[in-house]
């Protein structure tokens, strides 16, 4: 049931349940700069956009971003600002540990986050963490990074070290941010480490080692923390809503494989009933792989144990929306060379009459989240989910007006998830906090709620309109 006051109601406005909570998100390599202080060691990405500088749009790299390493109480006053309940940010695994493994122990590392943590449990924020925001340590690359099993074990060390450490002071926890996105655009496209032609092998061995990872930290908590802490253990999944694009049966049936292929690939393991991955998925890419001539399927399969192990392995559902594509049925026919894409069987586009945003992958479709809710809701009977990241890319710019609709649009539609259709969604976070860097795209879009001047030696924050906006609804919980 949703507690909404009398006044409100009598006002006409949208309110959210009392205890919803309302954030904001950044991760580790996006905001923290200090790429090479005290100890910290190299990440993919550190490599990557200092030997790829062509890859990444005007060159620019995470060496300084928004300087969040010595900013943070800035940081964390701007969330004061904005009265929200929690803060979701990511830790540098390699400035914990400098070569990923657990022999060495980067000290200044372990201080730095506890401070970070201090300052926001002093002032009443909710420490949020994901463990892992894309910046493998470069090291583990050198072993073949998520496409070696090996991985999967070292990463459980690093998990362990982060209960041990600030067991007791994070208020929840994420294993990884959108294996989907890395595991596809790192082992299949152009985010680091780059793999660019691997796609249909290689993203496949990152799913099921990440997979495994999450599985074996989530039960290693169960056995080795939980008699002493609380604290939920959640995964995030990156999922634009994926709409037929005709009414045929065709495209119908290719827009379901292709939500499948995207968070089906990772939820499926986790919150379906019977575990593994979607079936839809196992039975294409086995087909298709022994049509390409493969003597065994390029999706690699869990053992009965691993099934098990995987299956039930979160508390919440973390989930990154953005935007809708539309999905046909790919007619062509399959490619010799296997490609995730052919394997998924769907042609993705979107509607030139969507309004845009700054960025040529964000339009801006606000019914698509509420399908999406509901699609989760239907396939995983209904888990408790916290939106972890949602917003919108524009010019630079305080007055973002545009950024307003597009909260207000989309927050309309999660609360009709909610109120109307039951779906089980406690929580919600604004990305981003602050500007920051966009990965491939360095920081030619902004999604902050704050505009942070890179050219300014103290990195400059300054409120947006849209920081007033958001504020107003973290403190009211209503539109
Ligand atoms: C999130 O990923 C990330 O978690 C976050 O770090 C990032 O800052 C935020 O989005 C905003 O970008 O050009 O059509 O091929 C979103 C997942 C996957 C979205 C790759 C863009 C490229 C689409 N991203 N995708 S396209």
């Amino acid at each position: 049931m949703i507690a909404v006051s009398a006044h409100d109601v009598a006002e006409g406005k949208l309110c959210f349940p009392e205890n919803f909570l309302f954030g904001v998100a950044t991760a580790a390599y996006q905001v923290e700069g200090a790429w090479n202080v005290s100890g910290k060691g190299e990440s993919i990405w550190d490599s990557y956009t200092h030997n790829h500088p062509e890859r990444i749009f005007d060159h620019k790299t995470g060496d300084v971003a928004a300087d969040s390493y010595h900013l943070f109480k800035e940081d964390v006053r701007l969330m004061v600002e904005l009265g929200v309940q929690f803060y979701r940010f990511s830790i540098s695994w390699s400035r914990i540990l400098p070569n990923g493994l657990i022999n060495h122990i980067n000290e200044d590392g372990i201080r730095y986050y506890h401070e970070v943590m201090d300052e926001l449990i002093r002032n009443n924020i909710q420490p949020m963490v994901t463990m892992y925001h894309w910046d493998l340590p470069q090291y583990l690359q050198e072993l073949g990074g998520w496409t070696n099993p090996i991985v999967s074990d070292y990463f459980v060390d690093y998990a362990r070290l982060l209960f041990q450490n600030y067991g007791s002071k994070v208020s929840a926890w994420l294993t990884f941010n959108e294996p989907l996105s890395f595991c596809e655009n790192g082992y299949g496209g152009s985010d680091a480490p780059g793999r660019l032609e691997s796609s249909g092998i290689e993203d496949y061995l990152c799913g099921h080692n990440v997979l495994r990872a999450h599985g074996k930290v989530y039960r290693m908590y169960q056995t080795e923390f939980q008699t002493q802490f609380s604290t939920k253990i959640g995964i995030t999944f990156h999922f634009s809503w994926r709409a037929p694009s005709s009414q045929s049966a065709d495209d119908i049936t290719a827009a379901e494989t292709a939500r499948q292929f995207a968070t089906g690939w990772f939820a499926h393991p986790i919150f379906s009933k019977t575990g593994d991955y979607p079936p839809i998925m196992r039975k294409r890419i086995d087909s298709i792989s022994k049509i390409q001539g493969f003597s065994r399927s390029r999706l690699p399969y869990f053992t009965p144990d691993e099934i098990e192990m995987i299956r039930g392995s979160a508390d919440f559902l973390g989930l990154n929306h953005y935007t809708t594509y539309l999905v046909s049925k790919n007619t062509k026919t399959i490619s010799p060379k296997p490609s995730y894409a052919d394997d998924m069987g769907g042609i993705k586009s979107q509607k030139a009459s969507w309004p845009t945003s700054n960025s040529t992958w964000v339009k801006v479709v606000p019914w698509g989240f509420r399908l999406a809710l509901n699609w989760i809701k239907r396939e995983y009977d209904n888990p408790p989910v916290i939106v972890t990241e949602n917003g919108v890319p524009l010019e630079k710019g305080l007055l973002d007006t545009r950024r307003i609709e597009y909260i207000k649009e989309y927050l309309k539609s999660m609360h009709t998830a909610i109120t109307k259709d039951n779906c089980n969604v406690y929580g919600y976070t604004h990305w981003s906090l602050i500007d920051n860097f966009e990965w491939t795209r360095g920081y030619s879009e902004r999604f902050g709620l704050y505009e942070v001047d890179f050219d300014s030696p103290n990195k400059t924050r300054t409120p947006r309109l849209s920081s007033e906006y958001y504020a107003r609804i973290s403190r009211t919980k209503c539109l």
